[in-house]
């Protein structure tokens, strides 16, 4: 298993959208584990194979208080969403330090495939469905601060660029 970089925005490669994985083979299952030692070494709920610079359709989350409930989201289509909103703090590991509110749908239910190319069926609220619809539209090439006045955007990317550069420096 090993580490791997995760994007931050503004970079330009989070704005690809992914192409669908076309066989669930070793090649895939070692991104999943990669992607998952990644993601809990962030402390992150969710990753989408995006944010660490791969343009394929995966998804790996854990939204549980034990951190021992991996789910894993291969070619994902959200097949219901309920038509009743919520709006909650959602942040992101590509974009650090900053929290805002999103306006989601209360409930999705998602088709995919597992790590061993089973179709299976997930449906979440809360936390599980912020988290699913927020790292749907990483797939998309999407990040959540689009959602967000142009006036948060511009000032969140001068922040991180900035942060970028200091870091850079030191
Ligand atoms: O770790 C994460 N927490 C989070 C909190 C509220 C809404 C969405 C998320 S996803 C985020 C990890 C991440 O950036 N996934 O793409
Ligand atoms: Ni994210």
């Amino acid at each position: 298993m090993s580490k791997l970089t995760i994007l931050r925005y503004p970079h330009p490669n989070l704005h690809q959208v992914a192409k669908p994985v076309e066989v669930v083979d070793d090649r895939v299952r070692q991104i999943v584990a990669d992607m998952f030692e990644t993601m809990y070494d962030a402390n992150g709920v969710g990753l989408a194979a995006t944010q660490v610079d791969i343009h394929e359709r995966i998804i790996v989350m854990d939204v549980s208080e034990e951190r021992d409930q991996p789910i894993v989201l291969i070619n994902p289509v959200v097949v219901w969403s309920s038509s009743e909103h919520v709006v909650n703090e959602e942040g992101c590991l590509s974009v650090p330090g900053i929290y805002d509110a999103v306006d989601r749908a209360e409930r999705v239910r998602v088709k995919a495939m597992d790590e061993h190319g089973n179709s299976r069926e997930v449906e979440g609220e809360g936390l599980l469905s912020r988290c699913i619809q927020h790292e749907m539209d990483h797939l998309q090439g999407k990040v959540f601060v689009e959602y967000l006045s142009a006036l948060k955007r511009n000032r969140i990317k001068t922040k991180l660029v900035k942060a970028e550069r200091d870091a850079a420096k030191a």
